[in-house]
């Protein structure tokens, strides 16, 4: 069996770090989709300190390969609609997302039941004061499988000093 310590050392380690703006710190988020077209959580919350944010998809459904395709696209809350359109007509071979849009701020490739994938992507590219959705671009999918993904009002972002 693996060391339960692991886990109890790693929460630790990220505890010591928040508050503190590290440059390197590298904050993880979680999310689960499965075959009733759901994903486990309508809100995501970036941690303080984080500047970069590693972000896990999970598929947990079954890995029937004609089964359900989801994925997580974070965009701002204004560009959801207009971006899931596009992605619709990018289609399957662009996981269903505009190729090469600034609108898409983060995305994970869409993923099979039992898949999973990881990406990660920095804080700079959000603002705080700005409303954040993530969704599913599968077509027809975003009318469930969206949220809001919230800045902590002490998470590391780019200030407007740096902007332009
Ligand atoms: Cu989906």
């Amino acid at each position: 069996m693996r060391s339960p310590l692991l886990p109890t050392v790693l929460i630790g380690t990220l505890a010591l770090c928040s508050g503190a703006a590290h440059a390197g710190a590298s904050c993880t988020l979680k999310v689960e989709a499965n075959d009733m077209m759901q994903f486990n959580t309508q809100r995501l919350t970036v941690p303080p300190g984080c500047a970069e944010v590693e972000l896990t998809l999970q598929h947990t459904g079954s890995p029937d390969p004609g089964g359900m395709l989801h994925n997580w696209v974070l965009v701002r809350r204004a560009d959801m609609s207009a971006v899931a359109t596009a992605g619709m007509k990018a289609g399957r071979a662009h996981d269903y997302r505009p190729p090469d849009d600034a609108r898409v701020l983060a995305a994970t490739p869409v993923i099979g039941g039992g898949q999973t994938s990881t990406i990660r992507f920095p804080t700079s590219a959000l603002r705080q004061g700005e409303a954040y959705a993530f969704f599913c671009s599968t077509p027809g999918h975003n009318v469930i499988m969206r949220g809001e993904l919230l800045l902590d009002p002490a998470a590391r972002v780019a200030d407007s000093a740096g902007g332009h």
